[in-house]
């Protein structure tokens, strides 16, 4: 069954009204259900989970400084939508099937908000998990304007509950982001792009069985999951009527294990203004921009004079990244955009030519570093298990930087594929990458470079919450550990890596 192309509009996600609101506090109230929803017109209406009855959830905009509480609430039914594997460690038989935890992607939050993967909760409290201290997220939101967005983090199956549907954007906005005069209102558009297959009956397809399914259990976990379909927003291939002027977009891939490398079809440049973690220092153009999942960039697509012109965004990142197969005429088109309407005003919008300063912080200021090894192993049953510096999830905790000390972090790939490396709590930045001698490395456990020092690339540069470690590359990324102490976590952002172990608990301490 092949979906039509561009017929249906871009959905515009909702901005969240608070319950309640005062010059102190800000209160919201996200309820998780389940619920239909149409994410093709060709598709019957697909049961999805969401925050506040949509997928994606409704965005959320705060101030810089605002103490936001979010009550995050569960109303999710009993049996998942999607087959969970209870071989994998967190999501056995001996916890509830459906449990729930929100992480605000790239924040810098006290522990106990964070949303670690084991405080997790069930419909309405009933049962937690044994980290779980509040039903009241507490959010400072002491960042610079930014991109972040909020998914499931439960153990076990986190890349279940985001794939039923459970992210959304959260945007931190500051008076600096104001005065830079950048396309706002509705010429500013968060896009949340993902990959989904579909069975015939519109419901969701996720694998059941891996290739080589154990008869006596019911498997899931896969090394990796590409669907077949790209959705923008929760739609299909969807398209953006747009008026011939600049318009800001907040790219974002929510994409389980797909990376994206979008180009406009048009050849036109991306006006790139912000990484992960907010502002660059300059904007800079460029033809393609390379998102793994839950990288974020922040862009300027110029319209002007365009009038009439239908422009595509496509994909042509391999699966798996990098050295995988090429995209098809299907997962290598993401969605149309169309100047078809009149300009409703003179564009007076710029794209600045400085944005913010982005102080570099020095290699000499880090009191430590710590090699880091990514790895491929195999589990008893055969399946491919990754693990971060070879131990698993309830390993000791290795991690434990003091607060307020900057450290350098070795990320040393010993695998095939490129792993999106995310730290909870911190903004880092990339230091550079360097090819390695990786046979050389498993025989004697030291690191011999064969290449130069690679430094990152020009859309990388600046404030980061995920790092793509390229196989037979070292890559460094250096971070201040602050301003909060507690425990944290750090993993690779492929779902799939993430739910079977590719996950380590950190810990901040005084
Ligand atoms: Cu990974």
């Amino acid at each position: 069954m092949i979906l039509s192309k561009f017929i249906d509009e871009l959905p515009i996600l909702p901005i969240l009204k608070p319950r309640w609101k005062d010059p102190f506090h800000t209160y919201y109230e996200v309820n998780m259900t389940e619920f239909k929803q149409s994410l093709h017109s060709e598709l019957n209406d697909t049961t999805v989970w969401g925050y506040e009855g949509s997928y994606p959830g409704p965005t959320i905009e705060v101030e810089s400084g605002e103490k936001v509480f979010i009550k995050w609430m569960n109303n999710l039914p009993d049996k998942h939508l999607l087959p969970v594997d209870h071989t994998v460690h967190g999501a056995h038989v001996d916890v509830p099937e459906v449990r729930t935890v929100v992480h605000v992607h790239g924040a810098s939050v006290e522990w106990e908000s964070d949303g670690y993967p084991e405080a997790w909760f069930t419909q309405g409290f009933k049962q937690v998990g044994p980290y779980f201290r509040k039903q009241i997220y507490q959010y400072d939101n002491d960042d610079r304007a930014c991109t972040l967005w909020y998914h499931d983090h439960a153990l076990g199956i986190t890349r279940l509950n985001v794939y039923a549907g459970l992210a959304g954007f959260y945007l931190i906005r500051d008076h600096r982001e104001r005065l830079l005069n950048l396309p706002s209102g509705k010429y500013e558009v968060p896009l949340m792009i993902q990959d989904k297959t579909f069975h015939k009956d519109g419901s969701l397809y996720y694998p059941k069985q891996p290739e080589k399914p154990v008869p006596e259990l019911e498997t899931s976990i896969v090394p990796e999951f590409f669907g077949d379909t790209i959705l923008v927003n929760g739609k299909v291939w969807p398209y953006l009527k747009v008026e011939p002027r600049k318009y800001r977009f907040r790219l974002l891939n929510a994409s389980n294990t797909r990376f994206y490398r979008l180009k406009l079809d048009s050849g036109q440049l991306f006006y790139q203004i912000g990484t992960d973690g907010g502002f660059m220092q300059h904007p800079i153009g460029v033809k393609e921009i390379t998102l793994a999942p839950a990288e974020r960039a922040d862009v300027i697509i110029d319209f002007t004079n365009l009038e009439g012109k239908n422009m595509i965004m496509t994909n042509d990142a391999p699966s798996p990244f990098p050295t995988g197969d090429p995209p098809n005429e299907n997962t290598g088109t993401v969605m149309q955009f169309r100047v078809t309407l009149p300009l409703s005003s003179v564009d007076t919008s710029v794209i600045p030519a400085y944005m913010m300063p982005l102080p570099k912080i020095k290699e000499q200021s880090a009191s430590k570093k710590r090699y880091l090894t990514l790895n491929e192993n195999t589990d008893k049953y055969g399946r491919k298990i990754m693990l971060l510096d070879n131990k698993h999830w309830d390993a000791p905790i290795t991690e434990n930087p003091k607060l307020g000390s900057t450290e350098i972090w070795y990320l040393i790939n010993l695998t095939e594929d490129t792993h999106p490396i995310h730290l909870h709590l911190i903004n880092f930045q990339i230091l550079d990458r360097r090819e390695f001698n990786v046979e050389k490395f498993k025989k004697e456990r030291m690191i011999h470079y064969t290449g130069p020092a690679l430094p990152p690339e020009p859309q990388e540069r600046g404030w980061k919450d995920t790092v793509r470690a390229n196989p037979n590359q070292v890559t460094r990324i250096i971070m201040k550990f602050g301003p909060y102490t507690g425990l944290y976590v750090w993993h690779c952002h492929i779902l799939e890596h993430e739910d079977y172990e590719m996950m380590r608990p950190y810990i901040v301490i005084r």
